[in-house]
């Protein structure tokens, strides 16, 4: 129970009033009228610039297009692309009927895409022809006759040409905008389901509301002096994948709603993306940690001028300070800081106030200060006693951004929101005497692979369900480029036949390239508590003594 003794620890900016009561596209949209000839989305690859009006009318289209093939208030679609404009057309299309986006990785395999399809019952998916034959394939459908079938189960909608069986983006983009069905939207609805394992176990569907993402969005952008302060004349690097919720959030939903321009790169290419913000005078670009190391040390940086940049946002892994000041050289102009962020918690917990309109002195590798409008405890893991400034404990954070719960898990939601309402991070960190928080370790399972999820729990079925496996385990190890990367403990089942390589590749068969197993230990028994859970930390401790 919260006692008055409870440290909480809040922003140093006032709270301010914000919007939440609207649906998310018409507070994105908001101040449309001001903006309207304005650059939105700007593409990397064609170069073709949608303005603001351009980008609601088609999204308003894409809005109608979707209800005419029968998606509804309440239903999901799969947007599954990599950055584009149509992504942005779908996933403000699909709020304005009131339906929800669930992301996902163009580079998933059959069996991880059809795994979130089902559990988010999505009925339409949207992505590139290239990406369709993973949509039909019969491999992974374990003989189950009730398997979804494109065309009969869930409509394939392909923005270049559609293979057989799959409609045209001009279905939606071409659609009458006034054929828009009069819906309802309450705040509490959902409007995005992201996936993410969170603290334990599988990935699971993320439910953000209307209310959440504006209330997350407005922390960032919003009030007479905004933490991240974005403006109309800003072009703002979108790099970093729009199917996951940095770049969602962070990236499009901010600058949809503070007027910045957004830069859209399909892929990741060092040269044209230098190229690309010399090219378009980026100003604010959003990064992650590993994307620092290159641009802190490629040598290819030199031959580029990088001087219009003003601020760079690093998320989703940690930023050492010595990385950060590395950066620094090469930018010496742009304020540097991070962002943290977690799917669950809306995503924004912290953000450096660096990048405020009236700015705050920041320290290198501190993860920002608490947003607005929210509070912040570290609790000891053992008491649940909160702590005070500079005490590592347990990140928990309370505000109307997170996330409303799991989709269909009450359990899940439970372990995770306690009753007060705070959702625990499975983090560790402090909050020094600046109100600067400093992350320093994590209690729960997650790798993150250049800031990619990696779920060991996923990869331990998996490897549990091979004939010659006993019994498995999959604990991080860090790694210079990629920060951590999953590696197996595995107890052989019958004799020593299964090779080290056999392992790998039966993993890598299953899953994305960054789920990968870099190693594989063959051990006699999984170390375990008493009551079955595995020792992760011991199995760490024998890797880092390795
Ligand atoms: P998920 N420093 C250290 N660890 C971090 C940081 C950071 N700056 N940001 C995220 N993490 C870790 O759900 C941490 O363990 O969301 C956290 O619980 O894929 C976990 O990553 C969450 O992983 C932003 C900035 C969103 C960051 C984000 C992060 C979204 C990653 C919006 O503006």
């Amino acid at each position: 129970p919260e006692t008055p003794a409870d440290h909480i620890f809040r922003s140093k900016l006032p709270d301010i009033p914000i919007s939440n009561h609207l649906p998310l596209h018409t507070y994105c949209f908001e101040n449309l009228p001001s903006l309207s000839d304005k650059p939105c989305l700007i593409s990397g690859s064609s170069g073709k610039i949608y303005s603001f009006s351009e980008t609601h009318l088609i999204a308003q289209k894409t809005a109608a297009g979707l209800s005419n093939l029968g998606i509804q208030k309440g239903d999901a679609i799969m947007i599954l692309l990599h950055n584009c404009a149509e992504f942005v057309f779908a996933f403000m299309g699909a709020s304005m009927i009131g339906a929800v986006s669930t992301t996902a990785n163009p580079f998933y395999t059959s069996k991880e895409i059809f795994k979130q399809l089902k559990a988010a019952r999505a009925k339409l998916i949207i992505t590139q022809s290239q990406y369709v034959d993973k949509l039909k394939d019969t491999n992974n459908n374990d003989g189950d006759e009730n398997f979804p079938k494109i065309g009969e189960d869930f409509k394939v909608i392909t923005i270049d040409d559609p293979p057989e069986n799959c409609l045209d983006f001009s279905m939606l983009s071409g659609a009458n905008e006034n054929e828009i069905p009069q819906v309802t939207i309450h705040p509490d609805d959902p409007v995005a389901l992201p996936f993410s394992s969170g603290t334990t176990g599988l990935p699971k569907g993320v439910v953000l509301t209307h209310k959440s993402l504006i209330t997350s969005v407005a922390q960032q952008v919003d009030g007479e002096n905004p933490n991240l302060y974005l403006t109309h004349d800003d072009v703002v690097l979108c790099v970093l994948p729009l199917f996951h919720i940095y770049s969602l959030n962070s990236v499009l939903l901010c600058s949809l709603r503070a007027g910045a321009a957004v830069l859209l790169m399909q892929k990741f290419e060092i040269g044209t993306l230098l190229e690309l913000i010399q090219r378009h005078k980026v100003s604010v670009a959003a990064v992650v940690p590993p994307l620092v190391v290159l641009l802190a040390k490629n040598p290819v940086v030199a031959q580029f001028d990088l001087s219009s940049i003003r601020v760079v946002l690093s998320g989703a892994a940690p930023l050492g300070k010595e990385l950060e000041d590395a950066l620094r050289g090469r930018v010496p102009q742009a304020v540097l800081g991070q962002g943290y962020g977690m799917t669950e918690a809306g995503p924004v917990l912290s953000m450096c106030l660096g990048f405020a309109k009236q700015p705050f002195p920041t320290k290198s590798g501190s993860c920002g200060t608490v947003v607005r409008n929210a509070e912040l405890k570290v609790i000891d893991p053992e008491t649940g006693c909160s702590l005070g400034y500079n005490q590592p404990g347990e990140i928990c954070i309370r505000g109307s951004q997170i996330m409303k719960g799991y989709l269909n898990d009450g359990v899940a939601t439970a372990a995770t929101i306690d009753v007060e309402g705070w959702l625990h991070t499975g983090d560790i960190g402090y909050v020094d005497e600046d109100d600067e928080i400093f992350i320093v370790d994590r209690v729960k399972e997650i790798i993150k692979f250049k800031g990619f999820q990696v779920p060991p729990a996923e990869l331990e079925s998996l490897l549990i369900s091979h004939p010659s496996i006993a019994d498995a385990a999959v604990v991080p190890q860090k790694d210079e480029v990629a920060g951590e990367v999953p590696v197996a403990f595995v107890v052989r089942s019958n004799g020593f036949e299964l090779t080290e390589e056999a392992v790998k590749e039966f993993i890598a068969k299953q899953v994305v390239y960054y789920k990968r197993l870099h190693k594989v230990h063959f051990v006699h028994a999984i170390p375990k508590s008493p009551s079955g859970k595995i020792l992760r930390k011991d199995l760490r401790a024998k890797l880092a003594a390795a």
